[in-house]
């Protein structure tokens, strides 16, 4: 039953170009959107025929996929959600039976039981095709050493990164996050072009550079795509000017394929290209859930075009952001993720993203650009500290009170907010090896 459902089946593409052959430079707008509506409809179906939980979705709203006919439609039909991955835990999810299951992937999530993702082989195949896509694209070439330092496991951006890397026709060091000695002696003795993993992994791995005395920007290192966690523009001019390379941003997440889904192009930074002919985009007001037009803030909605695991409709990803015209491409483009909307403290009335405290600290004179964000309740009023840590040459007394009025000033200039902020000896704060953790809720449980 399962072998019916093709990516490909009713579009221009049918016969089996492979994704890979499908760059932008390939897609009129027109193409695009043939292919956008075949490959919808065929999800679509394919949902509605081989998986119950979304079937009784479509059908709670009075849907079926013969109620679409043209993208526009889709905003009719139910969204995914967290709660839903959660309620099929672990396998309720999948279009297929779970022996056409090559992999299984989690994501530990904050709170609960993880989520739980399946790829068949074509599947596995689409996301090495897009992975090397992703690659090239952000300036990645056949014949670059590439040294992965997103963590290999359940979490999807190790294995992503190094079967799209391999397609590519890179030379792949499999090194995974952490072991951070041993990760820079890799990368001085082996000189890759090309480093992958978190933005906040990699700071763990300059003060590693420093702490040996040696040159980051020494080991012949060009490129390096990060994602995983959000980032800012002054996280990226560290990291830049820390490595001498270009940073690139990658996005993506485990319920819909990994990472891989949207990229910053060498040359486009600030704005990432979703390959729209397999994930199709949406923006919604996180309050309402109403559909808001291009440009426009919201959540990003997410529906699978090709997925046979488990195809996803509409899924609500939390991550906040807004589309962008293509540029040299159909393919449209969203600004880089300033947060997930369950990210957001709101304190005394003012909303602040863990970005933006980032957007301050990092460049502050005297200050590492680690940080931790503690929320706790002293007096029946929420209050938050700022946990950063003093430079080795800034670490005087004096110099670290300093530094800490600088922070909390334009803290309060810019966002408004009043924080306590103390700053620690050098070292003192814990180093990301993945995804970092930045809030520490103290608050007690209401
Ligand atoms: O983090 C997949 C990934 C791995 C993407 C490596 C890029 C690089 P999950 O563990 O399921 O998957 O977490 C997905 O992480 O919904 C966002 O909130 C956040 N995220 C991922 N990439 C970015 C990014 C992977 N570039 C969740 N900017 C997503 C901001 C990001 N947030």
């Amino acid at each position: 039953m399962t072998a019916s459902f093709s990516p490909f089946a009713g579009s221009p593409f049918a016969g089996g170009r492979a994704p890979e052959a499908l760059t932008p430079e390939d897609l009129s707008a027109g193409d695009l959107q043939l292919l956008q509506t075949a490959r919808l409809s065929a999800t679509l179906r394919h949902a509605y025929d081989h998986s119950p939980v979304q079937r009784a979705k479509m059908q709670a709203a009075g849907l079926s996929p013969d109620d679409f006919r043209a993208p526009e439609d889709l905003r009719r039909f139910p969204f995914t959600t967290k709660a839903d991955m959660r309620g099929a835990y672990p396998f309720g999810l999948f279009a297929v039976p779970r022996a056409q299951i090559l992999r299984l992937h989690a994501s530990s999530g904050t709170t609960g039981k993880p989520t739980v993702v399946g790829y068949t082989a074509e599947d596995l195949e689409v996301w090495t095709a897009v992975m090397a896509r992703a690659i090239r694209a952000a300036g990645g070439r056949p014949g670059d050493l590439a040294q992965n330092a997103f963590g290999y496991g359940l979490f999807t951006g190790g294995l992503g990164f190094h079967y799209g890397a391999e397609r590519l026709g890179c030379t792949v060091v499999p090194v995974s996050g952490g072991m951070t000695e041993r990760q820079v002696t890799l990368m001085h003795d082996f000189r890759p072009r090309l480093i992958f993993g978190t933005p906040s992994y990699m700071l763990s791995i300059l003060d590693e550079f420093a702490r040996r005395g040696l040159d980051p920007r020494g080991c012949g290192l060009e490129i390096g795509i990060f994602g995983g966690e959000p980032w800012t523009e002054a996280l990226r001019a560290e990291i830049e000017s820390g490595f001498g390379i270009a940073a690139q941003d990658n996005y993506g997440l485990s319920e819909i394929i990994g990472p891989g889904v949207a990229i910053e192009k060498a040359g486009d930074q600030g704005a990432l290209t979703i390959w729209e002919d397999l994930f199709y985009p949406e923006i919604i007001d996180p309050d309402t859930g109403a559909p808001l037009p291009d440009g426009a803030a919201g959540e990003l909605v997410l529906t699978t075009l090709a997925n046979t695991a488990m195809p996803m409709i509409r899924y609500r990803t939390r991550d906040l952001t807004r589309l962008l015209p293509g540029k040299g491409s159909a393919m449209r483009r969203m600004e880089k993720v300033r947060g997930r909307s369950d990210d957001m403290i709101i304190l005394r009335g003012v909303n602040v993203f863990p970005t933006q405290i980032e957007s301050q600290l990092v460049g502050c004179a005297g200050l590492a650009p680690h940080f931790q964000i503690e929320l706790s309740r002293p007096q029946r009023m929420d209050a938050m500290a700022i946990l950063a840590e003093a430079l080795p040459a800034h670490a005087t007394p004096e110099a670290r009170r300093q530094a800490g009025r600088d922070l909390a000033h334009r803290i309060k200039s810019t966002l408004g907010l009043t924080v306590e902020v103390r700053v620690g000896d050098p070292g003192s704060l814990p180093r990301s090896e993945g995804k970092a953790r930045r809030v520490i809720d103290l608050r007690p449980k209401d």
